[in-house]
């Protein structure tokens, strides 16, 4: 089977393969089946990664949609060429996507919109780079967001600090990230000078997968630009008070760097809504532990007597800027849990309602005949 190792690929990858090559569910000719990476594409069809500097496009079958199964930028799939007008089997005309091999990691936000839904934004990834710039836009609230769905994921969060050419305290700016963020790494760059450029080619070592996100404007395709070695991305400046001059990126893209590390660039966000799992928990795992010690359980950490959180934060042992995001955050992944629970119970009311209106109309069925 061809693979494109180049890729990404490790050894845990054979093993998921094998995987697959075992189970029961292959109903097609192994000997034409290829693995690709998905580089590119969203909607019906996929771009996929086959060798060194080889692409094809690859659809997946419709039911995948239903089933869930569909793929994004970053998964590995198994797929089979189309066919050559000579029916010879052929990369050049779109394939079909068999099966996507299960994630390792994932990164996801919640979709604006009516009833929430989860987005895939790109998968595989080893960091989650979250950029951000020293100015007034800067929001510790946004990069707490990225972080816990990072971390939900299964990814390393990093935090990037973008444009420093354009400010003389950059020890002030690290230090106010860090207080709110200990433990995290935070890579102080600009596109602009390749200040940190060493920093961040340092953690994405050959085979590694990066991701980069924060709002529109902040750098992110500048910064692939620049470790990629050439200008493989759209920039573009931001036009005052002019939305048209936003959002360059429009798609979410994998690219190789030289030296065998991937990255992602995707489009900026303007919301980064949370999901309903770990997330919060796993980046406010401090602020838990100092909750549990707290002497009501369902203390607020306002005006309680014996709040350990309070106390931490008097001691100096912990921001309250991260106190304050993590009481938001934590309500918002609550709300979201409930909404999920309302509407998986709202599910099996349907689905309860159905069979009950199906028991009636036999039985009315079978009234009628008599
Ligand atoms: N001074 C300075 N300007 C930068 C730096 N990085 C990026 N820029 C500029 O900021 C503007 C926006 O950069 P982009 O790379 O397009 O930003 P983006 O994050 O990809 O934006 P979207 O694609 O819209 O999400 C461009 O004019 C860049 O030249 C930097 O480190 N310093
Ligand atoms: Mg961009
Ligand atoms: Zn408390």
């Amino acid at each position: 089977m061809k693979i494109a190792k180049s890729w990404g690929w490790s050894a845990a990858w054979d093993a998921r393969l094998a995987e697959w090559h075992d189970g029961a569910e292959r109903g097609d000719d192994a000997a034409d089946v290829r693995v690709g990476r998905v580089v590119g594409g969203a909607h019906e069809i996929f771009r996929l990664a086959i060798g060194d500097d080889e692409f094809c496009f690859a659809k997946p079958p419709g039911k995948a949609r239903a089933e869930a199964r569909w793929p994004a930028v970053g998964d590995w799939v198994l797929f089979v060429p189309g066919a050559s007008a000579s029916g010879e089997s052929s990369v050049d005309s779109d394939g079909t996507i068999l099966h996507v091999l299960a994630r390792e990691t994932s990164l996801q936000r919640r979709k604006a919109g009516k009833t929430p839904k989860a987005q895939v934004l790109a998968t595989n990834v080893d960091f989650v780079f979250v950029v951000g710039n020293p100015n007034e836009d800067f929001s510790l609230s946004r990069l707490d967001r990225y972080v816990a769905l990072a971390r939900e994921g299964g990814a390393e969060p990093v935090v990037v600090l973008n444009k420093i050419d354009l400010i003389d305290d950059v020890a002030a700016w690290r230090a106010r990230i860090e207080a709110h963020l200990p433990g995290l790494a935070v890579v102080a760059t600009s596109a602009r000078t390749g200040a940190g450029e060493a920093e961040l080619r340092a953690l994405l070592a050959p085979g590694k997968t990066g991701v980069f996100v924060g709002s529109s404007g902040v750098g992110k395709s500048s910064l692939v630009n620049r470790l990629a070695e050439r200008e493989i991305l759209e920039t573009q400046d931001i036009r005052e008070g002019d939305d048209k001059g936003r959002h360059t990126t429009t798609a979410r893209e994998l690219h190789r760097l030289p030296w065998g590390a991937l990255l992602v660039d995707t489009p900026g966000l303007r919301e980064v809504g949370l999901l309903g799992g770990e997330g919060v928990s796993l980046h406010f795992a401090d602020v838990e532990t100092l909750a549990a010690r707290c002497k009501f359980t369902d203390c607020r950490h306002e005006n309680e007597p014996h709040c350990a959180v309070r106390r931490a934060i008097e001691a100096g042992e912990l921001s309250p800027t991260r106190l304050e995001s993590f009481l938001q955050l934590n309500a918002e992944a609550e709300w979201m849990r409930a909404q999920e629970q309302g509407s998986a119970e709202s599910q099996e009311r349907k689905r309860h309602a159905k069979v009950m209106s199906k028991g009636l109309r036999v039985r009315l069925r079978q009234k009628g005949r008599r």
